[in-house]
């Protein structure tokens, strides 16, 4: 496609960005996909395989993919990274215990090549159940200053109430306007 017509083509909203959301299981990433999608808490059994889903927001539309985190599929995960423009890395910030699992997950995904021009957004989850990790608190365990090959953003947020989530997409769609 041409550059002119791809613009042109953008301007009607036509355009897909793909998104791929990670974390650890039961970080809340399928409950996020759905209320990204249905503005609703839906109930969700642990995801074997991926859900995808198109979410158009502010006339943007949005290819998710939302991947299992248990374990044994993790290794899978990189099976869904080509074209991807955006990582959702979702974290149950009571989970203090696997912070570390999810910070080895995350500098491995940022090696990936094919991630080598996607942008990071980091949801804090969960931060509705009293103890919760603030988003500080997790930056610093996770050492997200270090990162300096990808852009990168963290959001608290509650997957049941919604808050927070489209601030986190907000975010996605400056990254979008400044390419
Ligand atoms: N209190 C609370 N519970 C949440 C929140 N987000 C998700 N949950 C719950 O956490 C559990 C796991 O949510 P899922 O969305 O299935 O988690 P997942 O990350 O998709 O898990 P896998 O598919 O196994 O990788 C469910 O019982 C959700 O209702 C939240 O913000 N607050
Ligand atoms: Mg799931």
């Amino acid at each position: 496609m041409g550059l002119l017509f791809s613009k042109i083509w953008s301007l009607f909203g036509n355009e897909e960005h793909k998104i791929v959301i990670v974390g650890l299981d039961n970080a809340g990433k399928t409950t996020i996909l759905y209320q990204f999608l249905m503005n609703e808490v839906v109930t969700t059994s642990p995801t074997i395989g991926s859900n995808v889903e198109e979410v158009v927001w502010k006339n943007i539309h949005f290819i998710m993919w939302d991947l299992g985190g248990q374990q044994s599929l993790r290794a899978a995960w990189s099976t869904y990274y080509s074209n991807t423009e955006f990582v959702i890395v979702v974290i149950d910030s009571t989970d203090r215990e696997r912070l570390s699992v999810t910070r080895e997950e995350l500098y491995r995904m940022l090696n990936d090549d094919e991630l080598s021009k996607a942008a990071v957004l980091i949801l804090a989850n969960k931060q509705d159940i009293s103890g919760a990790m603030t988003a500080a608190e997790i930056s610093r365990q996770l050492d997200l200053t270090a990162i300096k090959k990808h852009q990168w953003h963290i959001q608290s947020c509650c997957a049941l109430s919604g808050e927070g989530l489209y601030q986190g997409l907000e975010w996605i769609v400056s990254r979008l306007k400044r390419k």
